[in-house]
């Protein structure tokens, strides 16, 4: 037999270079003798891949036979990107690659941009699992991911004259080398039907009889850890139609009826909702949350019950993580699991069911909290509309002894929220059902408590916690910036800090040093060429690369104000029109650079988007003007897209209105990448001041509680240059005056709910700071030191190490290389 740590492939340059060739001509079907970049990216990939199955296989078997406790994380979206550069980094194979492919002609890079992204997500919560996957994975923890494979992932954003227009994501067409089809891994899920009640022995039970049942196919996904042979899985689950399902229409001869039937099973993993608040196509988007818990739980389940046989083990082998509230159903999958498949007596199965799971909010307002109608979910899960019942009305009879007959709490904490529309607040039975709240930072936390379950947290104030997001230092500076990698690790004397990121703290006592400051200056200006290039390429315009390069990059919402950034554009661009030569020659020069999805029908989000591209061609082509300003809008904004603009920015704008960003993860990977932050104090960067200092870094705005005051007074002290700017937006300075109008509407004094005009005067002053510091090079260069230093704590190697600790009980599993 094969002895399980023997390497199977080898990884020196001639047996990659033959296993290339190999899948040239035996995967690819292509000659060795003539294959073009996307047919060798092809190959490259089958070969790594075939490292990462070998990996993944041994990671496997370690687990089954050490049988650890595992962590099993919930999430209907994962941003992942592109794998190929991030699998050979973390297999530490990237240079042996580079190798093989230039003795074939092939350059790494270049086969690297043959890879689209896999975009199974919106925006934050869905990198965020991603970047926690990779540090579960390199952290060697037992864990293992479950999501939804849809067939087309977010869409394409399109600017045609300025406006959004959006296209499918045809991520699939060109087939998909990084995940294994596992079609012996399936499970039937149920939907409708009827609940019947039986008995046996006196003990009564129910039996759900479906209505409609459809196959969930596994497509696994390995995930590299880095610096360690642990390679975890990534199980998206993938609609397919149930044969027994179609049986009937067959026997009646209704062989159409069947065929469609069939393509109704497929929709359900068909498409991502592309908007990260409210969805549309309630009963659809219900459907793939049940789809995909049902089919998590029931393979969780299984492998349990491969090597134990009593349930009350279950909790000391497995923790559920429910990322936000939808993935939430998989609380009463395992109760109804629990009671009428393995007959547990109802108490037991709660006691149980109270022990495994952890949910995660990642929302701050209380009014977008997901509910579902009652007459939805009872149609489509029939016997699950039971089971929350009687999961409410115990949690009530237990409220009520300890609150009394306090109708006010008692309505507001109840699952079953009464209204002309009867809906289930998925928020409330995740925390009543969990034995972990979690916060995503600090002040989230505090919102959590104070606003957004207020009265949960009065009740069970031991289960509130918070574990300030991060993000991955291998994805968003190895992959992203191999040139600042470089750097860090030859100041630090060691590669260590890609495991142990704390490290980073080191660059802190090298910050002033010149010859230090000029390597870094080297590294930031190769990455803005690499921006500019791909400006030009993309719009036309050229850039300075003495200019500051100023970003917000990120959805396109009212609440992260990307409207307050252009009003603040039109005012450099106003003062700059009204300066006299010789004050031109005192303005340090800009590129204000967007990007962002506005959600489909997001209307204000895309007039925010038509609205840059408005200025934008007024700016850009304004002689006066030249070089001091360019506003740039990036189209179509993803992972690999910010894996260059990042490492190019001197500047990131995070100015959302204090109290509406649960925390906000781009502003670490600004961090990481030595770019100043211009910020309001919201979110997790409140806890970057901290790490970083805040005199390295510009901010700005009314704090979180100051917020409901400035909304309240009639109106509010808008200064002079607010006015004007709006003023020229909506007189059609720069056209569109009606299209506009809606717009200006928003930020009229009494209505502006986000607060741009009370915060402008101070973004304006940050700004003007910002352009003070940055034409002292070796004062920014240090700041922009600092800030690396100061982004260890932001890692999600961090984040996960606290969840682990404090909310999951699991403890790493290393397999031996
Ligand atoms: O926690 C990840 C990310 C936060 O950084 C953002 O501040 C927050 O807005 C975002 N929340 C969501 C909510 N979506 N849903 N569903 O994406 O989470």
């Amino acid at each position: 037999m094969f002895r399980l740590m023997d390497e199977f492939l080898k990884n020196d340059p001639m047996s990659l270079q033959k296993d290339i060739i190999h899948h040239v001509e035996f995967t690819v079907a292509r000659s060795r003798f003539s294959f073009d970049d996307f047919e060798a990216y092809q190959a490259l990939s089958h070969s790594v891949r075939d490292r990462l199955i070998e990996r993944w296989h041994d990671t496997h078997q370690h687990f089954k036979k050490k049988d650890p406790k595992r962590l099993y994380f919930l999430s209907l979206e994962f941003l992942m990107g592109r794998s190929l550069s991030n699998s050979v980094i973390n297999l530490g194979i990237r240079d042996e690659y580079a190798d093989a492919l230039a003795q074939l002609g092939f350059e790494f890079e270049v086969l690297a941009e043959q890879e689209g992204d896999a975009a199974l997500g919106n925006g934050g919560l869905a990198r965020l699992s991603a970047c926690q996957m990779d540090s579960l994975a390199t952290l060697d923890y037992p864990a293992m991911g479950y999501g939804l494979r849809y067939q087309y992932g977010l869409f394409r954003q399109i600017i045609v004259d300025g406006y959004q227009h959006e296209q499918p994501d045809f991520w699939l067409n060109f087939g998909n080398p990084w995940e294994i089809e596992r079609v012996q891994v399936s499970y039937s899920v149920k939907f409708y039907g009827t609940v019947e009640e039986k008995a046996s022995n006196g003990v009564k039970y129910h039996v759900w009889v479906p209505g409609e049942t459809v196959e969930a196919v596994a497509y696994d996904n390995p995930i590299p850890g880095y610096g360690t042979r642990n390679a975890i899985n990534l199980r998206l689950w993938a609609a397919k139609p149930s044969g027994q399902y179609d049986l009937e229409s067959y026997n009646t001869g209704d062989y159409i009826n069947a065929v469609v039937n069939r393509q109704k099973a497929e929709i359900i993993s068909n498409v991502l909702y592309p908007d990260d608040r409210s969805y549309q196509g309630k009963e659809l988007r219900l459907k793939q949350q049940y789809f995909f818990v049902s089919a998590s739980t029931q393979d969780i389940i299984r492998r349990f019950k491969d090597d134990h046989d009593n349930f009350d083990e279950f909790p000391d082998k497995v923790a559920f993580q429910i990322n936000e509230t939808q993935p939430s159903l998989a609380i009463v999958e395992v109760m109804r699991v629990l009671i009428d498949e393995e007959r547990l007596a109802w108490k037991r199965a709660w006691e149980i069911v109270c022990k495994l799971f952890s949910f995660t909010s990642h929302s701050v307002n209380p009014e977008g909290l997901e509910k579902i109608p009652v007459d939805l979910l009872g149609s489509l899960l029939p016997r699950h509309l039971q089971i929350i019942y009687d999961i409410n009305h115990n949690f009530m009879e237990e409220l009520k002894k300890k609150i009394g007959q306090d109708y006010r709490r008692l309505d507001q904490m109840s699952i079953v929220a009464e209204g002309t529309v009867k809906t289930i607040r998925m928020a409330n039975l995740s925390i009543i059902c969990s034995h972990t709240v979690n916060g995503v930072s600090r002040l989230h936390y505090e919102l959590l408590k104070t606003r957004v379950f207020k009265e949960f947290y009065d009740l069970w104030p031991q289960k509130f916690q918070y574990k300030t997001n991060g993000v991955t230092q291998r994805r968003w500076i190895v992959v992203s910036n191999p040139s600042l990698c470089s750097l860090i690790s030859k100041w630090l004397g060691t590669e260590e800090w890609i495991r142990n990121v704390d490290l980073l703290v080191g660059l802190r006592e090298h910050a002033s040093n010149p010859v230090l400051q000029q390597e870094w200056r080297m590294v930031k200006k190769i990455n803005k060429i690499r921006l500019a290039e791909y400006i030009e390429t993309l719009t036309g315009v050229e850039v300075s690369l003495d200019a500051m390069f100023d970003v917000q990059v990120k959805r396109i919402h009212e609440y992260k104000r990307q409207l307050l950034n252009i009003l603040g554009i039109i005012h450099r661009y106003y003062c700059i029109k009204n300066m006299n030569e010789s004050d031109r020659k005192k303005v340090v020069p800009r590129v204000c650079i967007i990007g962002g999805k506005a959600a489909p029908g997001y209307e204000i989000a895309k007039k925010i988007i038509k609205l840059c591209h408005a200025v934008a061609e007024k700016v850009n082509n304004d002689a006066d003007v030249g070089d001091l300003l360019k506003l740039i809008f990036i189209p179509d904004y993803n992972v690999s897209v910010a894996e260059m603009v990042i490492p190019g920015s001197d500047l990131s704008q995070h100015i959302s209105t204090a109290g509406h960003e649960a925390s906000g993860t781009s502003s670490m990977k600004f961090l990481m990448n030595g770019c100043l932050l211009l910020a309001t104090a919201d979110g997790s960067t409140v806890e970057i001041a901290e790490e970083v200092g805040s005199e390295n870094m510009f901010l700005f705005g009314a704090k979180v509680h100051e917020v409901p005051q400035l909304r309240e007074k009639a109106t509010s002290e808008v200064p002079i240059q607010f006015v004007r700017v709006v003023r020229m937006v909506r007189d059609g300075y720069f056209g569109f005056k009606d299209y506009f109008k809606s717009l200006c509407d928003t930020v009229e004094d009494g209505k502006d709910f986000y607060l741009l005009g009370s915060d402008f005067s101070s973004y304006l002053e940050a700004q003007a700071m910002a352009d003070r510091e940055f034409v002292n090079e070796e004062k920014w260069t240090r700041m922009s030191i600092l800030s690396t230093a100061g982004s260890g704590r932001f890692s999600s190697d961090r984040t996960m190490d606290e969840y682990s600790k404090l909310s999951w009980g699991i403890q790493p599993c290393k397999c031996p290389f």
